[in-house]
């Protein structure tokens, strides 16, 4: 992409001047790749614009973009998506580009990006920029900043970063739906200087519960609260891509969470200091240690650490049962339960043996002759029946 982009621009340059190319360039849209396996995309370098050192997107990736005259061009399709949550295990959930949750757009503190976004879902759908400040009308909610965008059609947004972090987009359209349904995205905005907030590892993932019952592909969209799947972007455990680092690294983990309950993630074998929210990074002065960052509901937090203690460490949410996945929570317990016939084993098993004296027999003594129901009483005096007066009008 870069190479032909670098030959168009070169060649119109030649042939028909610089005001030519921009206003064809402008007339077309950027393309839109797509990726459709979970399998952690090596950090993208960029090629264009400002350096900067790129995060790694856990099972994930970060979307490539043009240059346009100053503009960083990115192109987000909102669409059906297939997710392997974990080896084996595939959900129907909607995303960006082909997964769920979309790319990572990194850029630079003060570029001007412009980003495309076409709608392929069933129903309309905006892209809101959590955390981003920006002009009014680029906030993406639907019906208040500006109308939806139908199915079929693509929308541009145009804003410019001022500011430096670690910032989120989704939907602001149908939210408990799409949301549910995986619609989310990491933007990471990377200081101009280079050597600011510089560490050596940079990961990212946001938080995303799912209700999938067993046997189901397709998120139940209506659940508020009691969601089954807890995962870090999109993926459960032991799929969820390691965190692999050097001795002696300053790692930075970012977490997202736009998921409808708090998780308290917690790291072992080290402890860490919370540098960055959703809002801008923390000064030093305000910084704590920590080993668990509670991480809110619409929150991100970034914490880093010096990675100076070898080992398989976990890192992991606090709740345990997010941590067990998958919780069918209708299910009955099963402790106790002869687990013998295997799954999918439909063949007859063949009659149950009953253990000894536990079957119904027939009595083989002499059987009393059956007796009809005498009429009640009520200490040997016969019952009267009270019946309802008043009726006849007196
Ligand atoms: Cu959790």
């Amino acid at each position: 992409m870069i190479n032909r982009r670098h030959f168009l621009r070169s060649s119109a340059a030649g042939f028909f001047g610089a005001a030519l190319v921009s206003r064809v360039q402008a007339a077309s849209l950027p393309e839109a790749p797509s990726q459709d396996k979970p399998t952690m995309a090596p950090p993208l370098v960029p090629q264009s614009g400002p350096p900067y050192n790129p995060v790694m997107t856990l099972n994930g990736w970060s979307l490539p973009w043009r240059m346009n005259n100053g503009w960083k061009e990115f192109h987000l399709v909102a669409e059906p998506v297939v997710r392997e949550l974990a080896p084996g295990m595939k959900a129907h959930l909607w995303g960006y580009n082909g997964q769920s949750p979309g790319p990572t757009i990194e850029c630079v503190e003060g570029d001007r990006l412009r980003i495309f976004v076409t709608n392929k879902l069933p129903e309309h759908t905006t892209i809101h920029w959590h955390g981003v400040l920006l002009p009014n009308g680029m906030d993406g909610v639907g019906g208040l900043t500006q109308p939806h965008i139908p199915s079929g059609k693509t929308f541009v947004y145009e804003f410019q970063m001022p500011k430096s972090g670690t910032f989120m987009y989704h939907p602001h359209a149908d939210e408990m739906v799409q949301m549910a349904m995986g619609m989310m995205g990491f933007i990471v905005v990377h200081p101009r200087d280079t050597n600011f907030m510089r560490v050596d590892r940079d990961f990212v993932f946001l938080l995303a519960m799912y209700d999938i019952e067993p046997g189901s592909y397709t998120p139940k969209v209506s659940t508020m609260l009691d969601f089954n799947l807890s995962t870090f972007n999109s993926r459960v455990f032991p799929g969820i891509d390691h965190l692999v680092v050097r001795k002696g690294d300053r790692v930075r983990v970012r977490i997202g969470n736009l998921t409808m309950t708090n998780h308290p993630i917690h790291i072992h074998g080290h402890d860490f200091e919370v540098t960055c929210t959703d809002g801008g990074w923390v000064p030093k002065q305000a910084r704590w240690p920590e080993a668990t960052v509670d991480v809110a509901v619409g929150q991100m937090r970034a914490f880093e650490f010096i990675a100076d203690n070898p080992g398989d460490w976990a890192l992991h949410c606090h709740k345990s049962h997010h941590v067990m996945n998958a919780m069918g929570h209708n299910v009955p317990t099963m402790i106790g339960v002869d687990h013998r016939v295997a799954r999918g084993d439909y063949k007859d098993p063949g009659w149950y043996e009953h253990p000894t004296g536990k079957v119904a027999y027939e009595w083989q003594g002499p059987s009393p002759a059956a007796t009809r129901q005498a009429p009640a009483k009520a200490d040997g005096v016969d019952v009267k029946v009270r019946k309802p007066e008043g009726h006849s009008g007196d």
